[in-house]
């Protein structure tokens, strides 16, 4: 079904089309530019974008129109279009533009059609320089492109990373609604660290203090002991980790699920089938972005591998890595070579985990936790949890930590909870993973760092 109706603003008079349910243009275009093609040649369209380029031979003058969708040639020429016109192309790039034009088959042009233009409006003249090029014909450092992040995500290979996020976060909720979990928002602010005490941010709440949530940790927890039985959020967390490297932000967003009655092999299970659902929805709405990126990207089968196993293999690799030891980034890279791009390890020692994890029942030195690896670095974390009260008041003394603080999660335990499960899988993580990003900035579009806070 093709529809149209009016939609006028003050400065055009432009019809909006709507297409199988989704309006495709509005009061400034009539099209996107990924829509015209050569068919169309002699039909009178509006685009509206930024001045990509502009070339101006006397009595010819090109300009490259730009939208979200694609770039078009607009071509004028002396005798054929109005000189006033012609005066209205003479434009700095970037600058925001409405044009009228009709299509014209052009075998020169590199579509094999441009735009004839009737009329071209600048919606907004440039009043400041614009700090880089986003052509890409002279490279940015990564600093500046943040500064002027607006800018940046003009730059397409900017924009793939985004559209590719996007479906990343798509792929992550159709695989939580399709099997039936519910959307939570829990809060962030916090009275109380979950993920261990040194890495928050304190804020001032009225006379008391307060912090900046590390992980919806407790929350999700709470929500299944309340009987929502399966919840999931992707929700910002806080963390004040001092260092700054290239895999860690001090805000990032973590994408979660809680699901009541299961154990880690429920909770790894579902683990499998988020991570597919999420390389199903970027290999569907992304070739055009991976392209660009050039990004060859396939959905990896995903070994589940017990921890004590995986130390036999970095052992025989030359790790000096040892029982009750974090793998290092040179371990995690091991391991995607021995088990492939995706491995699910299992087990850790439960010295070296949260709290909250649920040892094993044969042998409790190692809990019912597991990390996904995904090319060499670790996207995702989760545990069985510790369900049975007296059991977590031991974890959290084992820790040097004092029961009476943790009173209110406790307590929570005492009135019914059943035994549950989660995962957080790292969303600027998998993003850098996929994107095949080197710095998690790149992933982020408005990073917080150690020395960022701006834009
Ligand atoms: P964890 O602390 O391992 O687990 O975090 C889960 C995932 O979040 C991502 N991540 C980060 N990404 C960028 N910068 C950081 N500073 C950062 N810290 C973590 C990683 C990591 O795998 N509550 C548990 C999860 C659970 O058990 O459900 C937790 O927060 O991809």
């Amino acid at each position: 079904m093709h529809y149209r109706y009016a939609f006028t603003n003050r400065y055009f008079n432009l019809e909006c089309r709507v297409k199988y349910g989704v309006i495709l243009s509005n009061a400034y275009r009539t099209h996107y530019i990924n829509e015209l093609n050569g068919d169309m040649d002699g039909k009178e369209v509006t685009v509206a974008g930024w001045v990509h380029e502009t070339r101006n031979i006397g009595k010819i003058v090109f300009l490259l129109v730009r939208d979200h969708s694609g770039i078009v040639q607009v071509t004028a020429k002396e005798g054929v279009t109005a000189p006033e016109v012609m005066k209205a192309m003479d434009l700095q790039k970037e600058s925001v533009v409405v044009v009228k034009g009709m299509v014209k088959k052009n075998q020169q042009a590199k579509l094999g059609y441009e735009l004839s233009p009737i009329s071209v409006t600048n919606l907004n003249p440039l009043s400041a320089g614009i700090p880089f090029e986003v052509t890409g014909k002279v490279p940015a450092d990564i600093d500046v492109r943040l500064n002027y992040r607006y800018i940046d995500l003009r730059r397409k290979e900017t924009t793939a990373i985004f559209n590719i996020q996007s479906s990343i976060l798509r792929g992550f909720r159709n695989f939580a609604l399709k099997n039936k979990f519910e959307e939570i928002r829990p809060p962030s602010i916090v009275e109380a660290a979950t993920e261990g005490g040194a890495d928050l941010f304190s804020i001032d709440y009225f006379e008391k203090k307060a912090y900046l949530a590390q992980s919806p940790q407790i929350y999700k927890q709470l929500a299944v002991i309340g009987g929502m039985d399966r919840v999931f959020m992707a929700v910002p967390v806080f963390r004040a980790e001092k260092h700054n490297t290239v895999f860690h932000l001090n805000e990032s967003t973590q994408m979660d699920i809680e699901m009541g009655f299961a154990n880690h092999d429920d909770a790894i299970f579902m683990l499998k089938e988020a991570f597919g659902s999420i390389i199903d929805s970027v290999l569907e709405s992304n070739k055009e972005d991976l392209e660009t990126l050039g990004i060859n990207l396939t959905k990896p089968s995903i070994d589940v591998v017990a921890y004590k196993d995986a130390l036999k293999k970095l052992s025989a690799n030359g790790s000096r890595i040892e029982f009750g030891q974090d793998f290092s980034r040179e371990d995690e890279a091991i391991l995607t070579k021995e088990y492939g791009e995706a491995v699910i390890i299992k087990e850790y020692p439960t010295s070296i985990r949260a709290f909250y994890s649920m040892p094993n029942e044969k042998d409790p030195e190692i809990s019912n936790s597991y990390d996904l690896i995904y090319k060499g670095l670790e996207i995702s974390s989760g545990a069985q949890r510790i369900h049975l009260p007296k059991l977590l008041e031991e974890a959290l003394t084992k820790r040097g930590l004092n029961p009476k603080d943790f009173e209110f999660y406790i307590n929570a335990f005492r009135m019914g909870a059943p035994p549950h499960a989660g995962w957080s899988l790292g969303l600027e993580r998998i993003t850098m993973k996929i994107t095949g990003s080197s710095n998690i900035r790149e992933c982020t579009m408005f990073p917080r760092d150690r020395d960022r806070l701006t834009p």
